[in-house]
């Protein structure tokens, strides 16, 4: 049984984790026209990741004997200036996840509501390596600078960074 407190906090969180989907997969399109093969990978994956930590809070609610509320999302944007500026966004947008996270922590701390607060660890791990995965990133992406010669170079750095996370995903399964 959830509090209606925790249930509006969690299908809150259900918005925010489809927004993150629906703007990954809007960056991954971008991305792909733009002829930055690197980059649109990275981002499907991202969409989909972010579309799976949305069914895992439907579901939790779902077994909570929670009414979970699937959201209208809002339009994301559909163009973007550069990579760069699409890895400042996706670290800002990250930071606001960590904090909403945080935020429900909290809450279920205050209700005395463990199933919850245990639940939700898996998302504070979740959010601290996304964010330094953004960060590290980001870093590359600075030191490589901007401008039409260095896309390609962002892009190749790009497939570096899937082949690896490939390579961890892979060893997580054995
Ligand atoms: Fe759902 O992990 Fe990012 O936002």
């Amino acid at each position: 049984m959830l509090s209606s407190k925790i249930e509006t906090a969690l299908n809150k969180q259900l918005e925010l984790e489809a927004y993150a989907s629906f703007l990954y997969l809007s960056m991954a399109s971008w991305s792909e026209h733009e002829g930055l093969e690197g980059t649109a990978k990275f981002f499907y994956r991202q969409s989909v990741e972010e579309n799976d930590h949305m069914m895992r809070i439907l579901h939790y609610m779902l077994d909570m004997d929670g009414a979970p509320i699937v959201p209208q999302i809002e339009k994301p944007p559909h163009t973007f200036s550069s990579v760069q500026k699409i890895f400042e966004d996706v670290y800002h947008h990250e930071q606001k996840v960590t904090k909403a996270i945080n935020g429900i922590v909290e809450l279920a701390i205050q209700e005395n509501d463990h199933a919850t607060h245990n639940f939700m660890q898996w998302y504070v791990q979740e959010q601290r390596e996304e964010e330094t995965l953004m960060r590290t990133i980001l870093d590359k992406l600075k030191l490589i600078g901007e401008g039409a010669q260095s896309l390609y170079f962002i892009d190749k750095e790009m497939e570096e960074i899937n082949q690896q996370i490939e390579k961890e995903e892979g060893a997580g399964e054995g």
